[in-house]
């Protein structure tokens, strides 16, 4: 069983600027839980779209909301949580294992996503039912 206990928000460097303010992630940062091997970024959302509908069995990723705000419904298949995020100094850090839903995008708001795992369709499980027995495994 993958709990979702163990998703949690982060909080990033953030370096004030009187000419606007910068965070950075590296490999190696204590506050990053895993090295990153993939990036991708999600815009254009139009208004009450909803994305994600899927668990990961090995990748583990961290969520930014680098302009807007989005929210993110995690799910062990036991219990739910929702995560609001709206500052580009905050992510969401989401386990391997965890079903998750995107939506309440913001017009213009970009999610950026830093993952532990190169793009592979081999790891999504995109049939809720079948995540739920995952989970009973
Ligand atoms: C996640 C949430 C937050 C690729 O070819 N390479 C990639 O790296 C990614 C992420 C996607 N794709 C292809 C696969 C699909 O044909 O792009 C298409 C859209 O992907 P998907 O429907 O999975 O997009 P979302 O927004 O539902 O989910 C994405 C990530 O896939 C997922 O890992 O956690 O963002």
């Amino acid at each position: 069983m993958r709990d979702i206990s163990l998703a949690r928000m982060i909080d990033l460097t953030r370096i004030a600027d009187p000419r606007g303010n910068l965070t950075f992630l590296q490999n190696g940062s204590a506050e990053l839980p895993f090295d990153i091997r993939r990036v991708f970024y999600i815009y254009d959302v139009p208004a009450g779209a909803t994305r994600g509908g899927h668990a990961h069995y090995r990748g583990e990723e961290l969520l930014v909301a680098i302009s807007g705000s989005f929210d993110v419904l995690l799910d062990d298949s036991a219990t739910k949580k929702r995560f609001t995020l709206n500052r580009p100094y905050q992510a969401l850090y989401i386990p391997a294992g965890l079903w998750r839903e995107m939506d309440n995008f913001s017009s213009g708001s970009v999610c950026l996503t830093l993952s532990s795992e190169p793009y592979s369709e081999d790891d999504y499980i995109r049939d809720y039912d079948e995540y739920c027995k995952y989970q009973l495994s």
